[in-house]
């Protein structure tokens, strides 16, 4: 739930990355803490171990100026994708406005994408948010891996197997050398101060 702190004219957001493990989440993260210093407003602060990158969460703070005369503060999120971190996923997703699905383009990594949306899903249901209602977007990840020898899925058999149904807008990237990074996060962030305008207005 995004916070509208009306005396210091103030709208705080936040946004999860999400997928297995291993797609790239903290990855595009980082790419995002070095490409937009003007907009980082803290330290990237990541609670991680050896092996797994991220045990807990990573976090970045963002300041992205005024809009109609509110400073909207972001908090960007990324969960831990291994299987036995699922009260942790769960945890960080309190209180998201909007989601990033981060899919790994790895042919090996093809039931991870899907057994994890399901679990976006399963966990966004738990707080009362529809799937189909949040701000969404998909990014397919790992696309500097086509034609490097690893068999990775074309785009067409990841949007049938993850975005069929959702039909939220997709972004071929690679999180390491930045490519399709910023738009992604750009697209999310649009579609959230879209839907706070929404609900200012039904509300
Ligand atoms: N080739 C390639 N490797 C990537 C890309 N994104 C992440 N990786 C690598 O995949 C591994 C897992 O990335 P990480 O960001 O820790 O995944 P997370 O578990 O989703 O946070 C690391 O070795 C990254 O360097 C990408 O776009 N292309
Ligand atoms: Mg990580």
């Amino acid at each position: 739930m995004a916070i509208f702190k009306l005396k210091k004219r103030e709208i705080e957001c936040k946004i999860v990355y999400y997928g297995p493990g291993r797609s790239g989440k903290t990855t595009n993260m980082e790419y995002i803490y070095k490409t937009y210093r003007k907009q980082v407003v803290g330290e990237m602060v990541s609670v991680d171990t050896e092996g797994d990158r991220t045990l807990f969460f990573d976090f970045l703070p963002m300041g992205l100026g005024q809009i109609k005369g509110f400073d909207i503060r972001l908090q960007v999120y990324t969960v831990p994708g291994q299987v036995q971190y699922r009260s942790t996923r769960k945890l960080v997703l309190k209180g998201v406005d909007g989601v990033i699905f981060v899919a790994d383009s790895l042919a090996v990594r093809r039931e991870k994408n899907m057994l994890s949306l399901k679990d976006l899903q399963h966990n966004l249901k738990e707080y009362g948010i529809n799937i189909l209602k949040i701000p969404l977007v998909m990014q397919h990840n790992k696309r500097d891996l086509a034609g490097q020898g690893v068999p990775i899925m074309s785009i067409e058999q990841m949007e049938r197997d993850l975005n069929r149904q959702l039909k939220v807008p997709s972004f071929s990237a690679s999180a390491i050398t930045g490519d399709g990074v910023g738009a992604t996060l750009k697209e999310c962030l649009k579609l959230t101060l879209l839907s706070f305008k929404n609900q200012i207005k039904s509300g």
